[in-house]
């Protein structure tokens, strides 16, 4: 087994058994390129057990998450079927090592978008938007890491979860939102945070995922990334995002 293989296998079996393990890049000799292997290599043992891949997630896209986590370099990761969470439903927080929440909004796409597309192209190829809360979990003890930590592990992906899906007419620039845990407001902020407008994480979605040979298709989802600072999770909390025009998304943690 290569070494990046050997990532990968520590990586996923870190997240099958909900287990914090230490960095794997502690001498920074990991470049980028090694850390994106290392992540479609884990994400291949997923799909090798029966999971199926759904769309994109992006990460880093606004000031607030990344003076949060202290790394400024938009990232990306792969997003599949067993990290979608039932509208409202329940979770069980012993699939994560440490989760974090962080409201965001999501894409679905009615056509294929790769390379270096518009604004205009991408939104020609949404089909539906919606709001969205994803659950982040990294895999390194203490929930720190390195950029090509970050990456290999997959840009933290854990789960996510999706409100109704609504046709992109509104102008959703800038629609105001509010993340509560257990009905107190906790974060409030607004889908501009993202790069100015979330369409920009699309257009970065198309160009990142066309680059390494998987260009975004027809029915996938892509997460635009935290729009606010993320926060600790524990269980037995019910977390909820509301946002102007388009509703909100909710899960309970068991
Ligand atoms: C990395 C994932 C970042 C986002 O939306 O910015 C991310 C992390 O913060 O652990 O999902
Ligand atoms: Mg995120």
């Amino acid at each position: 087994m290569s070494k990046l293989e050997n990532y990968a296998q520590v990586l996923d079996e870190a997240a099958l058994g909900s287990q914090a393990i230490a960095p794997i890049d502690s001498e920074n000799t990991l470049s980028l390129d090694d850390a994106y292997r290392i992540q479609s290599l884990s994400i291949g043992r997923r799909l090798a057990r029966g999971e199926r891949r759904v769309g994109v997630k992006m990460g880093f896209t606004s000031r607030a998450k990344m003076a949060q986590m202290g790394l400024s370099d938009m990232i990306w990761g792969r997003l599949t079927d067993a990290m979608l969470l039932e509208e409202g439903g329940e979770v069980d927080s012993g699939r994560f090592v440490h989760p974090r929440v962080e409201p965001e909004i999501a894409f679905l796409l009615k056509q294929p978008l790769a390379g270096n597309v518009s604004a205009p192209e991408a939104l020609a190829a949404v089909e539906a938007i919606a709001p969205a809360l994803e659950i982040i979990d990294s895999r390194y003890r203490d929930f720190k890491f390195n950029l090509p930590e970050v990456i290999a592990d997959n840009a933290s992906s854990s789960a996510f979860a999706l409100g109704a899906w609504h046709t992109p007419q509104c102008d959703f620039g800038n629609l105001g939102l509010v993340m509560r845990i257990d009905g107190r407001p906790v974060q409030v902020g607004s889908t501009a945070a993202l790069l100015g407008h979330p369409l920009r994480s699309l257009v970065a979605a198309a160009r990142l995922s066309a680059a390494v040979g998987e260009p975004l298709q027809a029915g996938w989802i892509v997460l635009a990334g935290g729009a606010t600072p993320a926060e600790w999770l524990k269980p037995g909390q019910h977390v909820s995002v509301q946002m102007q025009q388009l509703g909100s998304a909710g899960f309970q943690l068991r």
